[in-house]
């Protein structure tokens, strides 16, 4: 059904004059197209852009071994086969079953190597989110999880995303939530309504409880969450999920992450609309905004939580969705859109100087160090070697 969906759009696009115009000035490229609101909202527009993104992207390759012959294509969920993603999902479990490398002291609730990017991400937050590193700490964070799928576990494949606005309409038949085989289990059980979700209005989603079926449904969660007094503490409970058509159609529908991609001129405010940064006139009033709204289209426990959300497997098809937008932003205009902005702490607090591109992140110990630099470029070979499809 979204297969046909998705084909009919690409179908819409062939006849549809994309007009793109770099013009350069002393300031920064202009870069401008024209689609309709009907586009937009279909989908259409972001075929297109992704298109162009991929071709600009592809025309590239060649840098530090990343070639035509080495590059991975990150596909959306529903693209890959079932057994990709059977695949994929248990590489999941493999991690899931692999010891903890963390030191007792600094995580004494982490037992596996999944428990560890929940800890790694809960350490880093204050420095990785509203901040400069956002968008491409996140970005190196799901070639860690690729990295230790494939050299942990076996896996031959590589990481996805999710175009959440795909299943707006209905998130628990989403193919990631569905409960087949094939994804990353159900919803939780619908424990009623009237639960307070994450503010802006929003009422609670169609589960709550702990997941009912299929795959994670006997996972247990071993740390988090944040509001605890020891939050890396050996906690263990089920995952619970709160599926949110809602939040998904406010957020992150598909006009919702086609609209910052085409109206943010400069990655300072790019990044800020992603957030709902409110020290930006341009990202205030924005709600959930699409990082809030698709982590919480999802909910629960640890899905809802900002720093322990990597312990909910779809974690990282959300974040390979902002890191796509990205992707496809960049590559929109190369040349002027190799930069950060910010600083190096959450909203600035405490205040910190801004970042360089010569800042380090650190992924121990999961992976390695690699500066901004070298996490601009997808598929610069040091270390990323990928485009979305
Ligand atoms: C674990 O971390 C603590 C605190 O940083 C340190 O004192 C201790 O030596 C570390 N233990 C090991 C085995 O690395
Ligand atoms: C979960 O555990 C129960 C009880 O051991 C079992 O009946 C069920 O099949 C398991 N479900 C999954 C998805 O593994
Ligand atoms: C998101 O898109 C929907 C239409 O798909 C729209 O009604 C809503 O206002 C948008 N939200 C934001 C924050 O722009
Ligand atoms: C930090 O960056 C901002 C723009 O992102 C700039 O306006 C400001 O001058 C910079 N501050 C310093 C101390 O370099
Ligand atoms: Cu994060």
């Amino acid at each position: 059904m979204m297969l046909t969906t998705l084909s009919d759009a690409l179908l819409i696009m062939k006849g549809i004059l994309v007009a793109v115009t770099a013009a350069l000035s002393v300031q920064a490229a202009q870069v401008a197209f024209h689609f309709s609101q009907a586009d937009i909202d279909s989908g259409a527009a972001l075929a297109s852009l992704s298109k162009t993104a991929y071709d600009n992207a592809m025309s590239r390759l060649g840098k530090n071994g990343c070639t035509k012959e080495t590059v991975r294509v990150r596909k959306e969920w529903r693209k890959m086969t079932v057994d990709e993603r059977i695949a994929y999902r248990k590489a999941i479990e493999c991690l899931m079953e692999q010891k903890s490398l963390y030191n007792s002291t600094i995580a004494p609730g982490a037992r596996t190597l999944w428990d560890d990017f929940g800890v790694l991400h809960y350490l880093q937050t204050p420095m990785t989110h509203y901040s400069a590193t956002f968008l491409l700490w996140h970005r190196y964070f799901n070639q860690v999880l690729e990295d230790n799928m494939r050299d942990k576990c076996g896996y031959k494949g590589v990481v996805s995303y999710w175009e959440w606005g795909l299943d707006c309409g209905n998130v628990d038949q989403s193919p990631l939530f569905d409960g087949s085989e094939s994804s990353l289990g159900s919803n939780g059980e619908y424990i009623g309504a009237h639960r307070s979700v994450a503010g802006f209005g929003a009422q609670g989603g169609t589960g709550g409880g702990c997941l009912k079926a299929g795959p994670f449904a006997n996972y247990t969660v071993n740390i988090g969450p944040v509001g605890s007094a020891h939050p890396l503490a050996y906690n263990p409970r089920c995952i619970k999920r709160d599926l949110n058509a809602q939040i998904c159609a406010k957020w992150v529908s598909l006009r919702n992450t086609t609209d910052p991609i085409l109206n943010s001129k400069n990655v300072e405010i790019f990044q800020a609309v992603l957030q709902a940064d409110g020290r930006y006139a341009e990202a205030r009033n924005l709600g959930m905004a699409v990082h809030g709204g698709g982590h919480y289209t999802i909910s629960g426990d640890p899905g809802g939580d900002f720093y322990f959300s990597p312990l909910e497997p779809g974690f990282y098809l959300h974040h390979g969705g902002i890191d796509r937008m990205h992707f496809i932003w960049q590559n929109l205009d190369w040349e002027n859109r190799q930069t950060i902005a910010g600083t190096r702490t959450m909203y600035n607090q405490p205040p910190s100087a801004n970042a360089t591109l010569d800042d380090v992140q650190d992924m121990a110990p999961l992976g390695g160090q690699k500066t901004l630099r070298e996490l601009m470029d997808t598929v610069g070979g040091t270390p990323f070697c990928y485009v979305y499809e």
